[in-house]
């Protein structure tokens, strides 16, 4: 334990709404696992957020446990992580109702992903839907961390929860820590093996290499993968003129970490019917033991619920101090 406290701390959420991708790999997951070394890290599904948006129930359920199997295939370990699920700490629904009596209607109205979720489903502009960044600020405030791990599109969500943070801190003193977004750099973005234009996503799947496919369907997948139609079928990158390439040159170099210049040299003169086929076998071989190991955890049912309720426990002893401290500040009578 000692060295632990002077470790900076980190949260960050995901929402169990589909199955992981290549994209979310190697642009995020992979890069968590090492995480753990300097910072003390809080990982949680999000399933509270998920429901903003309909849920077959028996999928949310299954989705919940596999996602963690395979969050800890990726190497995202249980001893060094704190992994858990948001409906498991009552902290963070609780939480979330006094932030609702602090954040504006005005502020909500202009979060980018309200209007944009509230267009795409007209038939169910929930509540919660609006709220969503108020939750969202009660799962990052309880745990007073440093940094908040987000892509750009959750920026703005950090940011609110930073003027819900000071506005509370201005009136009652400092209660919260005041986190930053941590946003990736670099990080690899993956583009989808049929429009190299376009993120991975799942909303794609022809072009959408999960983690848990069968090697003989990312074999295809990549075999499928679009190039171009330049005649010399020339390996070299350019993302203007070549994107699909480009896309298939980043993924190579990102899993086996050779450069540019190194991969151009050892396709030099192969075409695109060695390239193509070369790529999708690095990427069977990285996934391979993870997707195995995830079947093995998916199977030890057990272990997961005991991750997951391990993982409950050490967030709710932080969660609840953080939500004691609140509720007398705020005045709610304590026994
Ligand atoms: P989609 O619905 O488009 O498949 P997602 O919902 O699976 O995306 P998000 O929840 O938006 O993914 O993001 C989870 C994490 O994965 C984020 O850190 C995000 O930056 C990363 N990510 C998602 N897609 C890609 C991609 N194609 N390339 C790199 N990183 C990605
Ligand atoms: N909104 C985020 C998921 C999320 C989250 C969080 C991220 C929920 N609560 C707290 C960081 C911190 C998303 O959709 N990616």
């Amino acid at each position: 334990m000692e060295g632990q406290e002077t470790k900076k701390r980190m949260l960050s959420g995901i929402q169990p709404s589909g199955d992981l991708h290549l994209g979310n790999y190697l642009g995020a997951i992979k890069n968590w696992a090492d995480r753990a070394e300097d910072y003390e890290c809080y990982y949680f599904m999000a399933d509270m957020h998920t429901i903003t948006v309909r849920q077959e129930p028996a999928d949310l359920r299954k989705r919940s446990l596999n996602q963690l199997a395979q969050y800890i295939a990726c190497g995202l370990d249980p001893e060094k992580n704190v992994l858990f699920l948001q409906s498991h700490v009552p902290a963070h629904a609780q939480l979330s109702w006094v932030l609702n009596c602090y954040t504006m209607f005005g502020e909500l109205s202009r979060m980018t992903q309200f209007k944009d979720k509230s267009s795409k489903h007209k038939d169910n502009i929930n509540a919660g839907l609006f709220t969503y960044p108020v939750l969202m600020a009660a799962d990052i405030l309880l745990y007073q961390p440093d940094y908040v791990p987000v892509g750009e599109d959750q920026k703005q969500h950090v940011e609110i929860t930073r003027d819900i943070a000071q506005r509370f801190n201005s009136i009652y003193g400092d209660v919260f820590k005041i986190p930053e977004p941590f946003i990736a750099k670099t990080g690899a973005r993956i583009y989808g093996l049929t429009t190299p234009g376009d993120k991975m996503s799942k909303s794609i799947p022809e072009g959408c290499v999960f983690l848990m496919d069968k090697p003989e369907d990312i074999a295809r997948k990549f075999k499928r993968a679009i190039t171009d139609s330049d005649s010399e079928h020339c390996v070299y990158f350019d993302r203007e003129k070549k994107p699909g390439v480009a896309n298939l040159m980043n993924i190579y170099s990102t899993i086996t970490g050779k450069t540019y210049e190194e991969i151009e040299k050892e396709f030099d003169g192969k075409g695109y019917g060695v390239f193509k086929p070369a790529v999708g076998e690095v990427v069977i071989e990285q996934l391979r033991p993870i997707r195995e190991e995830a079947e093995r955890l998916i199977k030890d049912k057990a272990y997961l619920n005991d991750v997951y309720l391990q993982g409950a426990e050490r967030a709710a002893y932080i969660a609840n101090k953080t939500l004691r401290k609140v509720y007398k500040k705020i005045g709610f009578y304590q026994i």
